[in-house]
């Protein structure tokens, strides 16, 4: 009886950890752990029948059955371990990138020239305290020419420079529209930057066309003087442009009063790159500031001409034909 159990244990050792041995998955390895040693398990079943031994043999057959539990315990370890590193080893077999092979072309876009300028003058604006405004395109004659102290007999009014609506409003000819009803809206002090799309009847040739983009910066507050313009200007045309001469240039503009044209000297010569000058008082007026109290600086510059000057470009309507072989150099 004793010999027969024990020989019964000890085959069960041999015939358990064989099929360990040979177990090639993992779900596998499992199904034979139940088998063995699991409760209802063949180690159970034998152990069970010890019931009927004496008090000597127990003690026994015990230890031995213990040491047939180990031994199975240790064999299900042993290729769980096994066949898990096996498990990983294919995992990264399968999953390993081949750096060699060539990628996967996707075109990537850039930002156009003038999106560019706009970003980065904006960017120096705001870094100087000032607020990006903007506005509609379409705009009444009284914001866009009376308000800012041009009269209606006025060149600047003429049906040839300017695109009138059926309606009597017109397509913006600046951004300053944009200025006067942000004046009408607030108080001093003011720092604004507006840029936008603009309207000219003007023809169409390398250096012009119907419609482009301005920038223009408008501050007012009291005490300020044509020295915190040139102060601001040549901060913003030294960013944009690198560190080189500029000079002002005695000029008119309706809106402002003393005016100046700024050129900058760029490759030797001098090119006219923006326009600028004091609030005019009338203007002030118009949005019911004291011009006693309050007065201000504006400037504005042409956004097409900027990207020109800076990327040597020899024809405005580059900038508007979409043209990848150009666009992509940028
Ligand atoms: C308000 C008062 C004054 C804006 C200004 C200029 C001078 C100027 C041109 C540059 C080239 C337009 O794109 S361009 O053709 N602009 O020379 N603009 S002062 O003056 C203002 C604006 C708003 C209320």
């Amino acid at each position: 009886m004793t010999s027969n159990l024990e020989d019964q244990l000890l085959a069960l050792r041999q015939e358990g950890e064989a099929a360990i041995a040979s177990a090639d998955t993992l779900e596998r390895l499992e199904e034979l752990r139940v088998n063995y040693l699991g409760k209802k398990g063949q180690l159970g079943a034998l152990l069970r029948s010890m019931g009927q031994m004496s008090a000597e043999e127990r003690p026994k057959i015990g230890a031995i059955a213990n040491t047939v539990k180990e031994a199975i315990q240790n064999s299900l370890d042993q290729q769980r371990t096994v066949l898990e590193s096996a498990q990983i080893q294919a995992q990264l077999e399968s999953e390993t990138l081949d750096v060699t092979m060539p990628g996967i072309y996707r075109p990537q876009g850039r930002i156009h020239p003038l999106n560019g300028i706009i970003d980065q003058a904006l960017d120096i604006f705001v870094g100087m305290g000032y607020t990006v405004a903007q506005g509609s395109e379409m705009e009444t004659d009284y914001y866009n020419f009376e308000a800012l102290n041009t009269p209606p007999d006025h060149p600047a009014r003429d049906m040839q420079d300017t695109f009138y609506l059926p309606d009597g409003n017109l397509l913006r000819t600046h951004t300053s529209s944009v200025q006067i009803r942000h004046m009408e809206k607030e108080e001093p002090p003011i720092r604004i930057v507006a840029p936008g799309r603009v309207y000219r009847r003007d023809d169409v040739d390398a250096t012009h066309s119907a419609v482009f983009h301005q920038i223009e910066l408008l501050a007012i507050d009291e005490g300020l003087s044509f020295t915190d313009l040139k102060g601001t200007v040549k901060v913003f045309l030294q960013a944009i442009f690198g560190d080189l001469p500029i000079r002002f240039r005695a000029s008119y503009f309706p809106f402002t009063e003393p005016s100046a044209e700024v050129d900058l000297q760029w490759n030797g010569r001098w090119l006219e790159v923006m326009g600028c000058g004091m609030v005019d008082p009338n203007v002030l007026k118009s949005v019911g500031y004291d011009p006693e109290i309050y007065s201000g600086f504006a400037a504005g510059f042409g956004v097409e001409r900027f990207a020109m000057v800076l990327h040597q470009i020899d024809d405005i309507r580059r900038l508007y034909n979409s043209d990848l072989r150009f666009l992509q150099q940028f």
